[in-house]
């Protein structure tokens, strides 16, 4: 990873990685791309270009104008508002995937894209859902993960692409606000807590999902890209979480730092059909013995990250 092409730039995961790349491999070499250009630090803190990820004859060229030898492939649309878009999630999703995995094959370049739990579905094992099992997700949002885990493995074994990827569970941070997840109650629920003491969970109580603080789910992508490829037996891609809760358990972290906060209940039947076909929590067992995938945050030092951060922000 010397020279990074990253499209979603200004997405959930991309406003943070982008920076942190930056970081880690000079400003310069870090190509942020989104449809659309704001005011963040992840937008003018270095080279950034205006691209649709349907367009493939314009992120060709961008690849080549920045010579780029990595491909961080984060546009999509996630599982909610897929649901509403089914056609425009098929062809935003996989045109793009598509497109980034063309692109990388022009420039031999080493290729990043997240899965998610979203690629499970009602007939995979619930509990410590393993690494490789059934996968017959019932959103489009999922079918659009497992034909992008497939295809990206496809790469790998056809065009010897060096393709990686991660399972991601639901992604907590205090930066970029998700839109259109199902998991998105998860940060709704923190800036809620900071703001008015209070939320309403669209998700039902006794809902497990897995999910992640930010900051781990970046070392996770960064470790995973820097791993040593003899040692990887699975690519595309790997289960990893650092928590499995219910709505009632953040609340109950977010009381500890927030006394007298409240949770209620409205459920949204569109977005609970699909936690519901989701495991309540995964296996990260390849990613550990693997590339020795590992996590920091736990439920309680999210939460106090997050309301001293959310703080100060607000
Ligand atoms: C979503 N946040 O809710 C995403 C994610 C684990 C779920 O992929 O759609």
């Amino acid at each position: 990873m010397k020279r990074i092409l990253i499209t979603g730039a200004l997405g959930q995961i991309g406003s943070e990685l982008t920076l942190k790349l930056r970081e880690i491999y000079g400003a310069d070499n870090v190509i942020a791309t989104d449809i659309k250009k704001n005011t963040s630090e992840t937008a003018q803190s270095g080279p950034f270009e205006l691209l649709d990820v349907t367009d493939l004859d314009k992120m060709m060229e961008t690849a080549k104008k920045y010579k780029i030898d990595t491909v961080m492939h984060l546009a999509a649309l996630l599982s909610a508002t897929a649901e509403t878009k089914p056609v425009f999630a098929w062809n935003l999703n996989m045109g793009g995937l598509m497109n980034a995995l063309e692109t990388a094959r022009e420039m031999n370049a080493q290729f990043f894209t997240p899965s998610s739990i979203g690629a499970f579905g009602p007939s995979t094992p619930k509990h410590h859902t393993p690494q490789d099992t059934i996968m017959r997700p019932t959103t489009m949002y999922g079918v659009n993960k497992v034909a992008g885990e497939l295809l990206a493995d496809y790469y790998y074994h056809k065009f010897g692409l060096d393709t990686r990827g991660l399972r991601f569970p639901g992604l907590i941070s205090h930066v970029a606000l998700p839109g259109g997840g199902t998991t998105d109650y998860a940060v709704e629920i923190y800036y809620e807590a900071v703001k008015t003491g209070k939320y309403t969970s669209y998700i039902n109580i006794g809902t497990y999902m897995d999910m992640m603080y930010m900051p781990d789910a970046l070392n996770a992508i960064i470790d995973l890209m820097e791993a040593d490829p003899s040692k990887l037996k699975h690519r595309n891609s790997f289960n990893i979480t650092a928590m499995s809760v219910a709505p009632e358990d953040i609340a109950a972290s977010i009381s500890k730092y927030i006394p007298g906060f409240e949770i209620a209940y409205t459920v949204d039947p569109a977005r609970q059909s699909i936690a519901d076909s989701w495991p309540n929590s995964i296996d990260a067992s390849a990613a550990k013995e693997e590339w020795n995938f590992k996590f920091q945050y736990d439920l309680d030092r999210m939460t106090q990250d997050m309301i001293e951060k959310l703080r100060e922000k607000l």
